[in-house]
């Protein structure tokens, strides 16, 4: 899978490619992770990317010039979606995560200041995705949310070990606790069930753990996951 990303600041988004599992993954050939830069496309003579508002009021626009000469310097795949990073967009979850999953090429458009020039959405139209109800000085976080969370979900980018099946909501449930050495630890000690290799005891009391702490942490999920058992 492709990631092309559209943004002023490539470094803070090649910088966390470059780490542990996203960095096995581009190793390995599953992922590939291209930045490009709008300021590389303006034709203003001080590479100019941002300008006073129409209308007055504070901050700066993003200019569609450099933005749309970009966005149509990238190679498109057939299977290929362009998506907005931004507070109003779609709010992002695990379905939405496997969605993604399924394309070929995801072109990531990040955003800084106040926002982009309408026109730049009018032209690009691509599907806006929000990461929560906050404001962020930038999209480059939540466009590392993405590729973060769809790349986890190919094949090949997770170890045995770190399987996505067991993973919260494979199952719409919170993770249950989970325990290694030592046995006891400043009194406390790992719950004895685990020690036993009785493995559908061991089950029973995960299952157990995860439906207590999603009734209490998260009711919504809790209500869904009954929901779903019908
Ligand atoms: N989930 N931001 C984008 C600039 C901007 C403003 C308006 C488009 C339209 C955010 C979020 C988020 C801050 C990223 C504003 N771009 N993005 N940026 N929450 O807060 O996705």
């Amino acid at each position: 899978m492709k990631f092309d990303v559209m943004t002023l600041f490539p470094e803070m988004i090649l910088e966390y490619c470059n780490f542990s599992i996203m960095k096995r993954a581009i190793d390995n050939k599953i992922l590939d992770i291209n930045t490009i830069n709008p300021r590389d496309y303006s034709l203003d003579k001080h590479k100019k990317v941002d300008d006073t508002p129409y209308g007055g009021g504070a901050g700066m626009v993003l200019m569609v010039q450099p933005y749309i000469d970009c966005y149509e310097s990238i190679k498109k795949a057939e299977n290929s979606i362009t998506i907005m990073l931004s507070p109003q967009g779609e709010p992002l979850n695990d379905s939405l995560v496997n969605n993604l999953s399924n394309y070929e090429q995801i072109i990531l458009v990040c955003g800084h200041y106040e926002g982009f020039d309408e026109r730049i959405r009018e032209i690009i139209r691509p599907k806006e995705i929000s990461i929560g109800d906050f404001v962020l000085t930038g999209g480059e976080l939540p466009a590392l949310c993405i590729i973060d969370a769809v790349s986890r979900k190919l094949e090949g980018t997770l170890g045995k070990l770190e399987s996505a099946d067991e993973d919260s909501f494979a199952n719409g449930l919170i993770e249950y606790p989970q325990y290694t050495r030592p046995r006891e630890y400043r009194g406390l000690y790992v719950p004895e069930v685990l020690l036993n290799g009785n493995h559908k005891e061991i089950n029973k009391f995960r299952l157990k753990e995860s439906l207590k702490r999603t009734k209490q942490k998260r009711p919504d999920l809790y209500n869904l996951w009954l929901n779903r058992q019908k």
